[in-house]
């Protein structure tokens, strides 16, 4: 479809973040500049580093998408109906990526595997179940595909997952 400037345009989203910020210390909207001391990713660091030392093979960039109107969210601007399955090789490492082209925080959770945050300079972070992204950020996290079988991904909001926001991955 196109706008009337001729732009395409997609019915599931209605706003796209052109450089997204890869801070890991900005506790967000409305936490900024508080008065408090708002912990943030940049503040967890999880002792011992990353269960699996190599480096990742393959990226998977996914963006968070939405159309606040419509009420639908999704991944790349598609819902869950209208997505394809994501799969991972069972033992790879793989590196995620994540963009939030909305304006609303997305916590991502991936099933049956743990997501390691990397720091902006690509360095592990934090080992986590699920992933906050917010808005107009970009995050990356490291997986080793390790459990066999199919899993949910999808935002923890559970208004925003019924509305698309889940992706079935599969390890094989
Ligand atoms: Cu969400």
């Amino acid at each position: 479809m196109k706008d009337m400037k001729g732009l395409d345009t997609e019915p599931g989203v209605d706003a796209r973040v052109m450089s997204p910020s890869t801070s890991l210390a900005d506790p967000g909207p409305r936490l900024r500049d508080n008065g408090r001391r708002v912990l943030t990713y940049a503040d967890l660091h999880t002792i011992g580093g990353p269960l699996d030392p190599r480096p990742p093979s393959r990226e998977i960039v996914l963006r968070l998408t939405g159309n606040m109107q419509r009420f639908v969210w999704g991944f790349n601007g598609k819902k869950f109906s209208e997505q394809e399955k994501v799969y991972f090789k069972y033992g790879e490492r793989l590196r995620v990526t994540l963009i939030n082209d909305t304006m609303m925080n997305h916590p991502i959770h991936l099933h049956g595997m743990f997501s390691e945050v990397e720091s902006e300079e690509g360095v592990f972070q934090v080992r986590k179940h699920t992933v906050n992204v917010q808005p107009s950020k970009q995050i990356s996290f490291l997986v080793t595909a390790d459990a066999p079988g199919q899993w949910a991904f999808h935002c923890h909001l559970l208004y925003h997952m019924e509305a698309g926001m889940f992706r079935t991955v599969v390890v094989a």
